[in-house]
């Protein structure tokens, strides 16, 4: 293990244990990235790749033919749609193909550049065994809660040629996120949670740029919200705390998976998050509740509905997340070796189901089944 910043650890050759990675880095809310060894065994590995060559290619004519119906999400890196690019849709044939031409052409000389982000290739292909979860990472209520209820996960595929880019964000919900490099390189640019708001001082702009490195006093503005730079090479995995502002560029031809996710540890974040959110959406739109019924129900409609575009979910969504982790871990695990930090889960849910119920937000939401679930938590967490 290496400490190379304070809130950024590397485990290269020696794993750490289920616990270690736990308490020492996921809980108190610290960068990672994780050596090859995790990911060698994945058959997107060898499979993805073209092995009979040495500089280690994409093997595109296995792709195009195992995925090349499908449609997928297309991101344009050349311009700006807000915090993001303009997403466009097209078949992974016609993808695969202007790949090759962006190679073939000195590395897309005048050409733009075009981003494949946020495929749903488990949910969208019949195969799902390409990758396996590392267990560090499998304590996860948000994909839980999607595979329980058979909707839309978290669970992602990218790839894109050399210079393409995500611009600098905050993962949804400002939830955890794994990426994983099955071929490729990457440089990461990340800045903690808690240095945001310097950031914003520093820089005196109330809007963040997509690129920090655009910024002429880059490398003293880094320093002094104690950021950092990560470069990932193929097979290895990062792995991004709550909160963290970070930018990414693929530094050559890449493909990675990734997975968005929340659990004990982040929970308390996710739901502060949730109230500020609604919090903005209740004043945005506060003039409109003297025009509608008179108990407000309508108008509690209306946040809910705007708070799921603006936030990406919305009260009911977030407690059924709550009720379902509860439900999984209290009524229906037979195994406990299942979830191993089981009484923290017990801990944090129970913290958490306790403010819901007191929240008046919340109030017409909950139902008596959730005051059961508080008595039995109670039971079993200290
Ligand atoms: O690889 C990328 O382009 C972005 C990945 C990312 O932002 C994430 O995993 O949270
Ligand atoms: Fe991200």
């Amino acid at each position: 293990m290496e400490l190379l910043h304070d809130n950024f650890i590397i485990y290269s050759e020696q794993l750490p244990s289920y616990n270690e990675f736990y308490n020492n880095v996921m809980k108190p809310n610290k960068a990672c990235l994780f050596g090859s060894k995790l990911t060698e065994q994945w058959k997107c590995r060898k499979e993805w790749t073209d092995n009979n060559d040495d500089s280690n290619r994409i093997n595109f004519d296995y792709l195009a033919k195992k995925y090349g119906n499908l449609i997928v999400p297309v991101y344009n890196c050349n311009r700006k749609h807000f915090n993001s690019n303009p997403k466009n849709e097209m078949l992974f044939n016609e993808y695969v193909r202007y790949w090759k031409k962006f190679i073939e052409n000195d590395n897309g000389e005048s050409m733009e550049i075009l981003y494949l982000k946020d495929w749903h290739l488990v949910q969208d292909s019949v195969d799902n065994d390409f990758y396996s979860i590392p267990e560090y990472f499998e304590s996860d209520y948000l994909n839980e809660y999607c595979r329980d209820k058979q909707i839309t996960d978290f669970k992602f595929v990218y790839m894109g040629p050399t210079g393409s880019r995500t611009p600098l964000h905050i993962d949804v919900f400002g939830s955890f996120s794994w990426s994983s490099n099955i071929i490729g390189t990457k440089r990461w640019i990340m800045i903690p949670d808690y240095s945001i708001d310097r950031l914003k001082q520093l820089i005196g702009w109330d809007e963040l740029p997509h690129d920090l490195k655009i910024l002429p006093n880059y490398p003293e503005i880094l320093e002094k919200v104690q950021g950092f730079e990560v470069i990932q090479q193929a097979g290895e995995i990062i792995f991004v705390p709550s909160g963290y502002l970070h930018q990414v560029e693929n530094l050559t031809n890449t493909i990675s998976i990734n997975h968005n996710w929340f659990n004990a540890c982040n929970l308390e974040r996710i739901f502060n998050n949730l109230l500020n959110a609604l919090n903005d959406v209740q004043n945005e739109i506060k003039d409109l509740k003297v025009d509608m019924n008179d108990d407000g129900e309508e108008w509690n409609e209306l946040c809910d509905k705007i708070l799921t575009i603006h936030f990406g979910m919305n009260r009911q969504y977030f407690l059924e997340i709550i009720r379902n982790s509860i439900d999984n871990r209290l009524f229906r695990s037979s195994n406990s070796n299942k979830f191993p930090q089981q009484q923290h889960d017990f801990e944090c849910l129970k913290k958490i189901l306790k403010k819901i119920l007191l929240n008046e937000n919340f109030s017409k939401k909950t139902n008596d089944n959730d005051w059961k679930n508080l008595e039995s938590l109670e039971k079993v967490a200290n």
